[in-house]
């Protein structure tokens, strides 16, 4: 049976004739070059500018709807914006992508061609940076009035290239030859201070006045990403801050004994921008981590104010009803004492009315439980670069002390957990506790998350406000990451349940009952045989291995990170290895096992695991005995464009965090949703996939929360496992040895090491069991071709709920209380 045609469709606003006509006019006259001399470079820029038309004009109706109905707006703070690459996306989300791929044709050019030119736009280190690029599309699909906020920095995360294994970082110049969507804005550029020092000074009636005399100035230059939303009605914008010199020398710091203060403009301005901090999940501690934070918050801030002022003059009244900042994690946290600061000290509100308005403004994401990833600043840090915001952190914290002893009188324990202030050898700024008490809501972002924030992160802030603390459980942009990445696949739903699905992804639930159906199965299974087929020419080509596709594509692809455990994954894959040496005729289906991930350059093991997995794979891709039935391939610099290839393909997704490590993970609902069968924990988002899809329809192992916290209880001692457990036993001396590391044995030791003598902190060894029979009931199903097929359908049938739009919609209704705005033509 073959759906209608559906309306949602989006229909071109142009022809191919008139698309045809625009790409060869810009490249005349932007580019400066013609259709015989134009490398595929040169046809991308051309085929940019071209759709950028469109774009632009889309921008500025939306702008003006927007300003004309005066509308309250979401003003989403991030650090990371993981954008990716923008052409194919833009020309899906106007419907115009078939139109320009028949225009370029006919110009003797192909679109797939043009497309691998653009750089990837990589502002983000992996799950928080894409989520916030997710969360955007979605704003602009669902036409609500938002506005993303971020750091324009030179330097994305860095290129990864692996050398005789081993991960090597390279920068990433993604705007070395132009970027073709953004747009500067020097009429909007903002000044912001450091350093110096404050004065206080006594105004009419006694008041107490402050004032920062800064250190130095440094100016914000904002640029303009647009945000073109599914079907093209509203296009928002990302709004990323460029640090520049000011040019600006306090000599009033200088002449009041400030000299070196005044020096310091030797942070140059440039360097705030320059880089992304590759950490993931692990905060840095260093002063110029803090400064960008401030920064983009700072020039946010303002940019925001001076909107609401020309609609609104110096009426502070209305500002909370018109303004709602999401803070995505603590990174902007430092948002709260700003805005303080500037209604205190500049607009000369009270106290009172300004923290009225500030906790009526911010409201807070959680993304991770982990300890290494909760931001503490120094106070004496925070003193240096910005004193005012110091004391004002104090003074909220006072009073929110009085707050506490009035739920707990006389409680100093409790004072002192929950003061923002940690004591100690060094006084500490607990940014988190500031998100939570500057904020009028607080969510996590997976409902098992969202229910440890609650029991075991802020317990008693759940107490003392009631409700504050919620959940959003997070989603993925259907348009990106099933219609654009598997148009195969996409076509096939069209066909059978009609287009409507990317605005509604309830839908694919039409899809359940052509589960069983055996022809569907044929084809969808078929679609999925076609993009292995496309990842297997990608690892040819980087990694010059060969690759059987009817084998099982497993893929791992995330940050590398002990809690993700990759290392369970390899000592798995030295298992099966060594099973095989046994036993030539060890009974397994076929499988590659894909991997991609990053580690952040200063964490040693996260290196060492991708060194051992490509000495691993050295040695078992090479080994005649294995007779093909294992293959491994690292693909080198993953990011979003590399994922938009793997996922596809994958017939196992691996999610294995240690349960009550991973806060949501989002690649899990990507893999689902294009047909990938989870094998995974009871972790994060994985709970609420299997809720949907059901218990036959995923591979759930290993330790439940409870089980891991009374394991640690009661005293893991990861040596039973090693001596209980022979397979175990013989992998880890494995990796003692030189056998994958000819002449340098002891090269992969620090993972046993880790394992063993530091207490195996995620609990690798405890699961491994688990695991290994896990892959065994995976290799069964897989063998069952129909069985198999009707899985993996389910998975994608099922995804409905894991769409960014439901999860915008969560925000708009629990948290921002904002209404969509229609964009008149
Ligand atoms: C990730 C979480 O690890 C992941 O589980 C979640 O799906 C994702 O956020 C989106 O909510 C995080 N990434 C970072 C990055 C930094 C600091 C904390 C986190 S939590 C730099």
């Amino acid at each position: 049976m073959n759906a209608k045609a559906t309306k949602t469709q989006p229909s071109p606003a142009i022809d191919k004739a008139a698309f045809k006509s625009a790409v060869i006019k810009h490249l005349h006259c932007t580019l400066g070059t013609d259709e015989n001399k134009a490398n595929n470079h040169a046809w991308w820029k051309a085929t940019c500018a071209a759709i950028q038309e469109q774009v632009l004009e889309g921008l500025r109706k939306t702008q003006k709807s927007h300003y004309l109905n005066d509308t309250r707006a979401v003003h989403y703070f991030s650090a990371e914006f993981l954008m990716g690459r923008l052409l194919s996306n833009n020309l899906q989300n106007f419907g115009l992508f078939d139109v320009a791929s028949g225009a370029l044709k006919e110009l003797g050019v192909e679109i797939s061609d043009i497309l691998e030119e653009e750089p990837d736009m990589a502002l983000g280190n992996g799950g928080l940076g894409r989520l916030a690029a997710c969360f955007i599309d979605s704003l602009a699909t669902m036409e609500l009035p938002a506005i993303g906020y971020g750091i324009h920095y030179e330097n994305g995360l860095f290129r990864q290239e692996i050398k005789s294994g081993a991960q090597i970082e390279r920068p990433d110049s993604w705007r070395d030859y132009g970027n073709p969507w953004e747009i500067c804005r020097p009429e909007s550029i903002q000044e912001v201070s450091l350093y110096g020092y404050v004065e206080t000074k006594y105004g009419e009636n006694g008041r107490v006045l402050k004032e920062w005399h800064p250190g130095s100035i440094v100016k914000g230059v904002p640029w303009d990403i647009p945000v073109v939303g599914y079907e093209g009605k509203t296009v928002n914008v990302l709004r990323l801050w460029q640090s520049e010199s000011s040019g600006y020398f306090n000599w009033d710091v200088f002449n009041a004994g400030g000299y070196v203060d005044a020096q310091r403009e030797n942070v140059q301005a440039e360097t705030i921008s320059k880089v992304l901090y590759p950490n993931d999940e692990t905060e840095a501690g260093k002063e110029l981590r803090l400064i960008q934070q401030y920064f983009f918050c700072s020039c946010s801030l303002k940019d925001i104010i001076r909107r609401y002022k020309r609609a609104h003059g110096d009426d502070w009244s209305r500002f909370a009803d018109q303004v709602v900042i999401q803070l995505n994690d603590t990174h902007p946290a430092i948002s709260v004492p700003e805005l303080m600061r500037i209604l205190v000290d500049r607009a000369e509100l009270g106290w009172d009315e300004a923290w009225g308005i500030c906790t009526k403004v911010f409201a807070y994401t959680n993304h991770t439980l982990l300890p290494e990833a909760l931001e503490k600043w120094p106070a004496r840090m925070i003193e240096k670069i910005l004193p005012r915001h110091l004391e004002i952190i104090y003074e909220i914290n006072h009073r929110f002390m009085a707050e506490v002893d009035k739920k707990w009188p006389g409680d100093n324990a409790m004072k002192a957990k929950l003061s923002i202030i940690e004591e100690g050898n060094e006084k500490m700024v607990r940014m988190g506790h500031l998100s939570v008490i500057g904020s009028f809501a607080v969510n996590g972002v997976a409902e098992m998350h969202s229910r440890l924030v609650k029991s075991s992160l802020f317990p008693e802030f759940d107490e003392l406000y009631p409700g504050k603390l919620t959940n959003v459980t997070n989603g993925i942009t259907p348009r990106r990451w099933l219609k654009a990445c598997n148009p195969a696949l996409s076509k096939l739903i069209d066909k059978k349940i009609g287009d409507d699905w990317p605005r509604d992804l309830d839908k694919l639930q039409g899809l359940t009952k052509f589960a069983t159906n055996k022809t569907f199965q044929k084809q969808f299974m078929k679609v999925k045989l076609e993009n292995k087929e496309l990842l297997a020419d990608e690892i040819r080509k980087s990694l010059d291995l060969e690759v059987d596709v009817n084998a099982i594509f497993d893929v791992q692809i995330k940050r590398l990170h002990e809690y993700k455990r990759q290392h369970l994954a390899l000592l798995h894959i030295m298992a099966l290895y060594r099973r095989i040496l046994e036993n030539p005729d060890y009974d397994m289906h076929p499988r590659v096992f894909v991997f991609g991930a990053k580690a952040a350059p200063g964490y040693k093991l996260a290196k060492d695991i991708i060194y051992a997995i490509n000495k691993v794979a050295d040695k078992v891709n090479n080994d005649p005995r294995v007779n093909n039935k294992i293959k491994i391939a690292f693909l080198p610099n993953y990011r979003v464009s590399l994922a938009e290839k793997m996922i596809p393909a994958a017939d196992v997704s691996e999610q294995i965090s240690t349960a009550g490590k991973e806060a949501s993970g989002t690649g899990n609902m990507k893999l689902a949703l294009n047909g990938a069968v989870t094998i995974g924990t009871l972790d994060g988002a994985n709970v609420e996939i299997a809720e949907e899809v059901g218990d036959d329809n995923i591979f759930i192992f290993g330790l439940t929360v409870e089980e891991v916290n009374e394991l640690k209880a009661t005293g893991y001692n990861p040596h039973d496992y090693y001596y209980k457990d022979p397979e175990i036993k013989a992998v880890l001396d494995w990796l003692e040895t030189d056998y994958f590391t000819p002449g340098k044995p002891g090269a992969l030791v620090s993972i046993k090491q880790s394992l063993l003598d530091n207490g195996d902190p995620y609990m690798v060894l405890a699961d491994f069991r688990a695991y290994s029979d896990a892959q065994i009931a995976v290799d069964a199903a897989y063998r069952d071709k129909e069985r198999w097929a009707e899985m993996a359908i389910i998975n994608t049938a099922k995804m409905g709920k894991f769409t960014s739009d439901r999860s915008i919609r969560d925000y708009v209704d629990r948290v921002w209380k904002l209404s969509s705005c229609k964009i008149e033509s």
